[in-house]
């Protein structure tokens, strides 16, 4: 049918462009044209449409997942791969901010970029679906769940020390604010006293902990949220404070995970904050307490918290009794404590814990030591630092003797037993703090009426849009700029009609993204969030798929969001999604981040442009496994270009010739099936780069069969044609061109995914190399029980040995067990 000279070269700027619009035109990935086909729901991360738009490293993410709908379309499932953007938050408002735009504007422009360079990745979404959460459409619903949340109580206001940020000038959740750094990376955080939303994500912190254990995650994601979790197990220990007739008129409740300590306490430390340090300071050092006071609430948490900073405290002139042991502690007041977390005071052990310890050796406060080692029997009276190890107690009165871990039982049931102590269960995560004093957001949906306090907005009023203003900048004032809007601020009371004023905080961007992928499954319902029928078919997500800087917040979000919606009788699911895996990162060539600041940014608008996107698509699967970081290099993109090459080369030397399909190639048939196996299973595992490699592997065997004369089989044939179907995930457009030329009838991808016959394809267990007179001819593979005999007669069979053979005679043969045959020849 064709002649050599009638395939042109191949030449990805003029296939690629044509097939990603007749694909689309041919509405080639709209999901949910069910029939009764299985279903599978494959997503990528909710991206911001940042203005420097994709670099070819964010192919690492989106390249792969592309892969797998397009291989599970094929496989016969009804595949959503939706796209859709994260478009309300500080990244987008401070980009707008740096370029003097307005951020409808700048995500409009920044979005219509993302989608073009979607496009020329060859990525397979169904556009129909796409999302942007800074649409009224959509974050009407994000104010309807929190106005179901406040009703429950899971949403509340609450005047606290905030983290805020200078630079963003906003208020951040302490999830945005680990390290002393804001989340965007600005130094110098401070705190603010200001009223803010919370979501009360606390009240999930068991069931969020609890239920990783169902869910198929990177361990070390989940490890990093049940370290933000931090359940800790202890006890509440009751510390009476004798007033003066010596009665204990009040109690210091001290959170302590180490009963087994008790009798090595010499102190009680309060954090500045705490609600008592006023009434307990003695006359005397009531100057200093409250000068100590305001330089810690100067001062930021993150600061407080580094283990290497001096411990300072100061005296409160107060007195404490020990519940067992009835001895008076001195009470200090020491900024190593901190007000959230526990009661806000601890006992001081300086013998068994390395903070009091500092703090007792800076102010000359006694250290007795309570726990020994075994064998050793007595204790240092003066330790030259903390022991926090196991052992045995002494000093503890009837407690000696007994191991710290048994001790610690006995202990605590004394306490519990006599009314001093009950166990309680700390948790390190603190609630959300969704306020930001920002303008681009959805509007928190809350009015106050003088009359009737705070209200939420009824359903049918929603939603509270975000009134179009052009100085969306912060003032200082520590405000939300909506804060400025008369018009928008003064409103009616929805309860009594009376006047009112409007919530002015909008959320901070992590709202939408904790449920914007229930809203794919609908998004032009109108009734609700997501329409029920489309929700219960596509939920859960079957694979999502993203980066790891998301461990927690977000990841955590929106599983707490899907667990809050499940109490609300709104999901029949838990967890959102069941299945995630995170990618590598991609380096510059300089083994650096690429970073427009660096000036390493390497676009895929620019390797396309000069490899196509099918080079690109491989590349980046190939660099290495998923999960690893690679860098991206120069020969890499070549390389994957010149497999290409090679497989188009492949097809205008053999196909193109006329095939006259004779007879069978029976290596090659098992190499085949090996291969759909091979393929199928790397991407069902996700192992993309071996992906791949079998598929190079393959072409090449092909191309060597080619080069030896070997290749006018019917096997072969077959395994042309088959190779563009397991091609096409990986290199769509150079399959679907070839699939075309080759006369095939409708389009590769929506061909049935090829099957494997088990027999054929049983992996070869062994591995021999063939040499002819030192050179590496070929790689048999076999089974791992084959004779010599077998090897020796499968060797002379190979198309390649056989050609280096022709006209000569084999002198020698020398066999290797399971390594290498080498042929040593003469002349005929
Ligand atoms: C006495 C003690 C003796 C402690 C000992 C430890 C070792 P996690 O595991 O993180 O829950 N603590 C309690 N509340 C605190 C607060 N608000 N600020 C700073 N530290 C606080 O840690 C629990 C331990 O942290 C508690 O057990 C308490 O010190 C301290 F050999 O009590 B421990
Ligand atoms: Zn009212």
């Amino acid at each position: 049918m064709y002649s050599q000279k009638s395939l042109p070269a191949y030449n990805p700027q003029a296939i690629e462009p044509k097939w990603q619009a007749q694909w689309e035109a041919d509405g080639l990935y709209l999901a949910g044209r069910a029939g009764d086909r299985p279903k599978y729901y494959c997503l990528d991360f909710f991206p911001y449409p940042s203005g420097d738009g994709l670099h070819v490293g964010h192919c690492r993410n989106y390249v792969p997942t592309d892969v797998v709908s397009r291989f599970k379309r094929m496989q016969g499932y009804d595949v959503l791969h939706p796209m859709g953007w994260d478009a309300f938050g500080e990244p987008t408002e401070q980009y707008a901010q740096r370029h003097n735009i307005h951020p409808r504007q700048s995500t409009d422009q920044n979005t219509a970029n993302f989608r073009r360079q979607f496009r020329i990745i060859g990525a397979s979404y169904d556009w129909s679906r796409e999302i942007d959460s800074s649409q009224p459409e959509f974050y009407r619903w994000t104010q309807w769940f929190f106005v179901r949340m406040y009703q429950r109580g899971l949403a509340y206001r609450d005047t606290n020390l905030q983290w805020w940020c200078p630079t963003c000038q906003t208020t951040l959740s302490s999830h945005e604010a680990v390290g002393g750094v804001c989340w965007r990376g600005h130094t110098g955080i401070t705190r603010r006293e200001i009223p803010a939303w919370y979501l009360k994500i606390t009240a999930y912190a068991d069931e969020l902990l609890n239920s990783l254990e169902e869910i198929s995650w990177p361990e070390h994601i989940k490890s990093m949220q049940r370290n933000w979790i931090g359940r800790s197990e202890g006890v509440n220990i009751h510390f009476g404070v004798p007033d003066k007739q010596g009665i204990a008129s009040r109690q210091i409740t001290v959170f302590t995970t180490r009963t087994d300590t008790l009798y090595g306490a010499t102190f009680l430390v309060l954090a500045p904050e705490h609600e008592w340090v006023e009434q307990l300071t003695q006359e005397a050092h009531i100057a200093e307490v409250q000068s100590y006071r305001d330089q810690a609430a100067r001062m930021g948490e993150v600061a407080r918290m580094v283990e290497s900073r001096e411990k300072t405290g100061v005296f409160t002139g107060g007195y404490a009794i020990h519940p067992l042991s009835g001895e008076r502690l001195p009470i200090w007041v020491a900024d190593y404590v901190l007000p959230g977390y526990g009661t806000g005071a601890v006992m001081g052990v300086p013998a068994h814990d390395m903070r009091d310890f500092e703090f007792a050796k800076r102010y000359h406060l006694p250290v007795r030591v309570v726990i020994v080692a075994p064998g050793i029997g007595t204790a240092d009276e003066q330790p030259q630092q903390a022991d926090t190890g196991d052992g045995y107690l002494v000093n503890s009165g009837e407690f000696n003797g007994l191991s710290n871990q048994e001790a610690a039982l006995r202990i605590t049931e004394r306490l519990v037993n006599s009314g001093l102590g009950e166990p309680a269960v700390q948790y390190h995560m603190r609630d959300w703090l969704i306020s930001r004093q920002r303008y681009w957001g959805t509007p928190i949906p809350i009015v106050y009426c003088s009359q009737c306090g705070e209200v939420p907005v009824p359903e049918e009023q929603l939603p509270v849009l975000l009134p179009e203003i052009d100085d969306f900048r912060p003032d200082g004032s520590g405000r939300s700029p909506l804060a400025r809007l008369e018009s928008f601020v003064n409103t009616t009371c929805p309860r009594c009609n009376g006047p009112a004023q409007r919530e002015t905080d909008t959320m901070g961007g992590f709202a939408c993204s904790s449920w914007y992928f229930l809203r794919f499954t609908s998004p032009y319902y109108h009734e609700g969030p997501y329409e029920e029928q489309a929700m219960r078919y596509w939920m859960p997500v079957d694979l999502y798929v993203g980066g790891a800087e998301h461990a927690v917040l977000h990841l955590l979000y929106a599983r707490f969001w899907t667990q809050v919606l499940a109490d609300l009788d709104l999901l029949p699911f838990r967890e959102p999604f069941p299945r995630l895996l995170n990618q590598g990162q991609m380096l510059a060539p300089d083994g650096q981040r690429m970073s427009k600041s660096r000036g390493n940014v390497i676009t895929p608008d620019r390797i396309v442009e000069a490899y196509g996107a099918d080079a690109l698509r491989v590349y980046v699967m190939f660099m290495a496994p998923f999960e690893q970081d690679a860098d991206w290099t120069a020969e890499g993109i070549n390389g994957a270009r010149r497999f290409l090459n090679r497989t188009w080369a492949l097809y205008r030397d053999t196909y193109f010739q006329g095939i006259e399909s004779q007879g069978r190639d029976a290596e090659l048939e098992r190499w085949l099936h090996r291969t759909i196996r091979q393929v199928t299973e790397r991407i069902e595992s996700f192992r993309l780069n071996t992906l791949i490699s079998a598929l190079m592997e393959f072409s090449n065997a092909l191309g060597e069969r080619h080069r030896a004369g070997a290749w006018r089989t019917q096997t072969f044939h077959q395994a042309l044609e088959t190779l563009l179907c397991l091609l096409a995930p990986a290199a769509p457009h150079l399959a679907e061109e070839l699939w075309q030329l080759t006369g095939h009838e409708g389009s590769v991808h929506t061909q049935v995914w090829p099957a494997w016959d088990r027999e054929l394809a049983r992996e070869a267990q062994m591995r021999v190399a063939v040499q002819v007179d030192g050179k590496l001819r070929a790689v048999l593979e076999l089974a791992l029980d084959a004779s010599e005999e077998n090897i020796r007669q499968t060797a002379l069979e190979h198309p390649r040995v056989a050609q280096h053979l022709a006209e000569r005679k084999i002198i020698r043969a020398v066999y290797i067990p399971g390594k290498v045959l080498n042929l040593v020849t003469g002349d005929a």
